[in-house]
C-alpha cells in the first residue's frame, strides 16, 4: 500500500491531548491509522520568517512534519486571504469578504513555501491528499517542482456558484490551480455542480470532470459509545440535576458567523415571547468555543452574542430560571457527547456549511428508545443526508421559533420515526467510508 501524505492548513500537536475543535483532525484521524501516512502542515506556532525545513515526529506509523508560518505570512496568508476572503466567499458572504493584493500574494508564497519544504521528503509512489481552501495552489506549486506522485484535494467548506465566486478577484487564477489534482472532491453535489460549473466557465473542462461529492462522515459507533458512557459521568449527572427537569435545546458551534448564532439567538427570543407554554419548562444551552479571535468579523461577533445573551436572560428569566446559558470554552467530547444525549433538540442552523458534523454527533449521541429531534439548516450540507431532521431556514427567526415548538412538543413516536430514518445515513456514510471512497478515487 502505498503511503498516504496529508497536507493541511494545521497538523494537530501530538502532544496535546484532550477537546479539539474542528472537524478535520475528527474526520481524518480514521483514513491514516490504516497505513503508514505523513501528517504535512503548519505547525500553529509562528516565528520571524517562515521555516524553510519541517520539524519531524513519527509516532509509529504517522509522521508529522510541520513548518512554522513566519508572523507576516501568518498575517497575510492565514488571517487576510484564508480567512478573511476566501471563508466569506466561499460560505456565499460577499459583504464580509476583504481583498488585498498583499495578501493573496502572501497566500501564494506560503503555499509555494510548503510545497518547497514537502518536495525533498516525497517518495515516487506517495499519495498527496491536500486539504482545504487554505491550500487551492499546493498542487500545482507540487507540479511546478517536478513532482509527478497522485494528487487528491478536498474542500471541506461549500463552493458557491460561479457568479458569486467570480466576483473574487484572481478567481480565475485559484480555478486553474486546480487542474493539477487528479481527484477534485467537494462535500455535496450542489458543490460539486456549482465548481464544475466555474471551471468549465474559466476553460477548465477536463478539471470538471474530475470534480465529485464526497460527504464527510463521523464514527458514529465511537460518539454513541462516548454518549452512551458519558451518562455515569459526573460532569453529566450534575447537569442532568441541573436541569430539574427541564427539557434541554442544545447548540455546539465554533464561534463563527456562518453558524448563523445571532438568527438562532433571535429565534429562540421568539419561542420565549410568543410560545408561553414552554416558559420556565426549557433550557438552552449554547456552546461556542472562540475561534479566530484575531480577525476583526469575529470579534464583533463575539460582542453581538454576549449582548443577545444579556437581553434574553434579562427580558424572560425568572430567579430559578435562565432559559439561556452560554459558553465560549472549548468543551471535551465526552463530555459534549453527554450533554447532546440529554437534549430534547439539537439546534444546528448555520447559514451555509460544507457539511456540519456537529448534527451526525447529535443523531449519533441519541438514546434509540427515546431520542431527541435534530433541527437542521437547510443550507448545511449535511441535510440532504439527514431527512428525518426538521429542516429550518436559518436566515427566518420565526421560523427558527416554530420549529423549536414543533419539536419541543413532539411525541415520541414520530421521534423515533425521524431518528431511525437519518441512522443509516450517519452510521454508513461515516468517517471511514469517506476516507476509503476518497482514497479509491485517488488511487484509481
Ligand atoms: P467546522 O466548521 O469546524 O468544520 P463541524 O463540521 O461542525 O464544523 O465540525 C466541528 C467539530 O468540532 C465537531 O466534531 C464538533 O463536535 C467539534 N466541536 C465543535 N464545537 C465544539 C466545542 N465547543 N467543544 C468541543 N468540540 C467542539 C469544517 C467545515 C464543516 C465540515 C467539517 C469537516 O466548516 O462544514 O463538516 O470541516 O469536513
Amino acid at each position: 500500500m502505498s503511503r498516504l501524505v496529508i497536507v493541511a492548513n494545521r497538523v494537530p500537536n501530538p502532544r496535546e491531548r484532550g477537546a479539539t475543535a474542528g472537524g478535520l483532525a475528527v474526520a481524518l484521524k480514521d483514513a491514516m491509522s490504516r497505513r503508514e501516512a505523513m501528517w504535512f502542515g503548519w505547525s500553529g506556532q509562528t516565528a520571524e520568517a517562515t521555516a524553510t525545513e519541517p520539524s519531524i515526529n513519527t509516532q509509529g506509523k504517522l509522521t508529522y512534519a510541520t513548518l512554522d508560518l513566519g508572523r507576516e505570512d501568518y498575517r497575510r496568508y492565514y488571517q487576510g486571504f484564508a480567512n478573511a476572503t476566501l471563508w466569506p466567499t466561499l460560505h456565499y458572504r460577499l459583504g464580509l469578504a476583504l481583498f488585498q493584493r498583499a495578501d493573496y500574494a502572501g497566500y501564494r508564497a506560503v503555499n509555494a513555501a510548503f510545497a518547497t519544504a514537502l518536495a525533498p521528503l516525497l517518495r515516487p509512489d506517495d499519495l498527496v491528499w491536500t486539504h482545504d481552501f487554505h491550500l487551492f495552489p499546493f498542487g500545482a506549486e507540487l507540479r511546478r517542482l517536478g513532482c509527478r506522485q497522485r494528487q487528491g484535494f478536498f474542500l471541506h467548506i461549500p463552493f458557491p456558484p460561479f457568479g458569486l465566486f467570480s466576483a473574487l478577484p484572481k478567481a480565475e487564477e485559484l480555478l486553474a490551480d486546480l487542474a493539477a489534482y487528479d481527484v477534485i472532491g467537494v462535500q455535496t453535489e450542489d458543490d460539486a455542480a456549482n465548481l464544475r460549473g466555474a471551471l468549465v466557465a474559466v476553460g477548465q473542462a477536463e478539471a470538471a470532470e474530475r470534480v465529485a461529492a464526497f460527504p464527510v462522515g463521523i464514527d458514529a459507533e465511537a460518539f454513541r459509545k462516548l454518549a452512551e458512557r458519558a451518562m455515569d459521568r459526573a460532569d453529566t449527572r450534575r447537569f442532568s440535576q441541573s436541569l430539574v427537569g427541564r427539557d434541554l435545546v442544545i447548540g455546539v458551534d465554533r464561534l463563527d458567523y456562518t453558524k448563523g448564532l445571532p438568527q438562532r439567538f433571535a429565534g429562540y427570543a421568539q419561542l420565549l415571547a410568543r410560545f408561553k407554554a414552554h416558559h420556565g419548562k426549557v433550557t438552552y444551552l449554547q456552546v461556542a468555543p472562540v475561534s479566530r479571535g484575531d480577525v476583526a468579523q469575529y470579534r464583533s461577533l463575539r460582542r453581538e452574542l454576549d449582548e443577545w445573551v444579556g437581553r434574553i436572560n434579562g427580558q424572560h428569566a425568572e430567579p430559578d430560571w435562565a432559559p439561556l446559558r452560554y459558553m465560549t470554552r472549548a468543551v471535551p467530547r465526552p463530555t459534549l457527547a453527554g450533554f447532546m444525549r440529554i437534549a430534547r433538540v439539537g439546534l444546528v442552523t448555520p447559514l451555509r456549511d460544507g457539511m456540519n458534523l456537529v448534527a451526525k454527533e447529535y443523531v449519533a449521541a441519541q438514546d434509540p428508545a427515546d431520542p431527541g429531534v435534530l433541527l437542521l439548516s437547510r443550507f448545511a450540507g449535511a441535510a440532504p443526508q439527514l431527512p428525518g431532521a426538521v429542516l429550518v431556514n436559518p436566515l427566518d427567526p420565526d421560523a427558527i421559533a416554530e420549529a423549536l415548538d414543533a419539536a419541543l412538543s413532539m411525541p415520541k413516536e414520530e421521534r423515533v420515526a425521524r431518528w431511525e430514518a437519518m441512522r443509516p445515513a450517519v452510521w454508513e456514510a461515516g468517517a471511514r467510508a469517506w476516507g476509503r471512497d476518497f482514497l479509491a478515487a485517488l488511487e484509481a
